[in-house]
């Protein structure tokens, strides 16, 4: 019986690439230039319209990032395949031989290196000049917010008082839209836009761009946000969940229109409170019972240093050791009512503010009549 010695290491290698390989090279590079034509004219339009100049722009990125991944996916598979059939264990070879080993080809390393260094640093320049122009605003843009609510959008346009329920641009204008929530995390997402930013209560995001299509396109929620989420895709008759993006004359009037319509409308949003709130009057036993609803999650009616999120409040206007409150005013009705009012943020956390905790002018009226009475 023969028998094998395992190959020899070859560790200064002389790689033999025949014709075969040049072949099966070729014909990957045809499929790649094949995939990456594919990509460069790909309908997507078809599907999905651009609505806005930043999808055509995102377009444009999908369609590099596509036609990239889809060559270098071509040429991966391709060669994994050929490998593995020309480099089969041949009939006669024992089970145990040990193919040739390859180590250290400093010029093959240092061009797998190279180019996949030099695609991503592309990659990164264009994708960091299309992000920067959807969340820095220009100058000079219409500024719309857009509100979400368990389970529908509203809207808030410069001069039109209170929210309304439908989202109309103007064609060719510069738009900022500040995204946000009353309640809780919604995610607003035009998907003709190609624009998707959360809707965080409390914080605010922007969108930037500018129409270029008029049209009526479907706004998505996609953040579960409780039982009726599915109404903020498809919409309600009372609720529809679209923008449209009108010729300038057709905006021109929609917004007259719905100036004139919201002139009275009863859910505008308080101004951020500089008003003092008189607090002469207050109702303690109303007071206690809010406080037990809208408070007691983040304050416990123990001492300060009894902290759950906020400090505790028993005697936060008596205590000698806090002659001041956390925004370092003097601990007295007037400036607890001025927090409760426009919330603060300190070494603690965020207090919210009186819309963050949907409390009346009353309401606050009677929470500092409560919490005197907390000695
Ligand atoms: C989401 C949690 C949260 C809720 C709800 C909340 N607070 Fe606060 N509150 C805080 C935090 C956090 C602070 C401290 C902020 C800091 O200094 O970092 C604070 C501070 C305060 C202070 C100042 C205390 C001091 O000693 O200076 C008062 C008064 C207060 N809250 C009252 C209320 C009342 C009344 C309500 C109910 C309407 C309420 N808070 C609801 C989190 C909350
Ligand atoms: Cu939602």
């Amino acid at each position: 019986m023969e028998s094998y010695e395992p190959l020899p290491e070859n560790r200064d290698p002389v790689v033999h690439l025949d014709r075969q390989f040049w072949i099966v090279t070729a014909v990957l590079a045809v499929l790649a230039l094949l995939s990456i034509l594919f990509w460069i004219w790909a309908p997507i339009t078809i599907f999905m319209p651009e609505a806005v100049d930043k999808a055509q722009e995102i377009d444009a990125l999908f369609r590099f990032l596509a036609a990239t991944g889809t060559a270098l996916w071509i040429f991966i598979c391709g060669y994994v395949l050929y490998f593995s059939l020309a480099f089969r264990r041949h009939a006669g070879t024992p089970e145990n031989a040990v193919g040739i080993q390859i180590h250290d080809n400093n010029k093959l390393e240092f061009w797998w290196t190279v180019v996949p260094t030099v695609f991503v640093v592309l990659m990164a320049i264009f994708s960091i000049r299309i992000w920067y122009g959807i969340e820095v605003a220009p100058g000079n843009t219409l500024v719309v917010e857009a509100i979400g609510h368990q389970w529908y959008y509203t809207f808030r346009y410069p001069n039109v008082n209170g929210e309304v329920k439908e989202m109309h641009l103007p064609l060719g204008q510069p738009v900022t839209v500040h995204v946000t929530s009353a309640d809780v995390i919604h995610s607003f997402w035009i998907p003709a836009m190609r624009l998707k930013q959360d809707m965080v209560p409390g914080l605010i995001n922007t969108m930037e761009f500018t129409p270029t299509r008029p049209g009526k396109y479907e706004i998505i929620c996609t953040e579960f946000c409780g039982m009726f989420h599915g109404d903020m895709h498809s919409g309600t008759k009372e609720n529809p969940a679209y923008v449209y993006i009108d010729r300038p004359a057709q905006y021109a009037a929609w917004y007259a229109r719905t100036e004139r319509q919201q002139a009275n409308a009863s859910n505008a949003v308080a101004a951020p409170a500089s008003n003092q709130l008189k607090l002469a009057g207050g109702d303690a036993a109303a007071g206690a019972k809010m406080f037990a609803t809208k408070c007691s999650a983040c304050h416990a009616l123990g001492p300060f240093d009894q902290r759950i999120v906020g400090p505790g409040l028993k005697g936060v206007l008596y205590d000698p050791a806090h002659p001041q409150l956390v925004d370092g005013d003097k601990a007295t009705p007037d400036n607890v009512a001025k927090i409760l009012q426009n919330g603060f943020k300190g070494s603690m956390g965020q207090m919210p503010n009186q819309a963050g905790n949907a409390l009346s002018n009353k309401d606050i009226v009677d929470l500092v009549a409560y919490l005197k009475t907390l000695r």
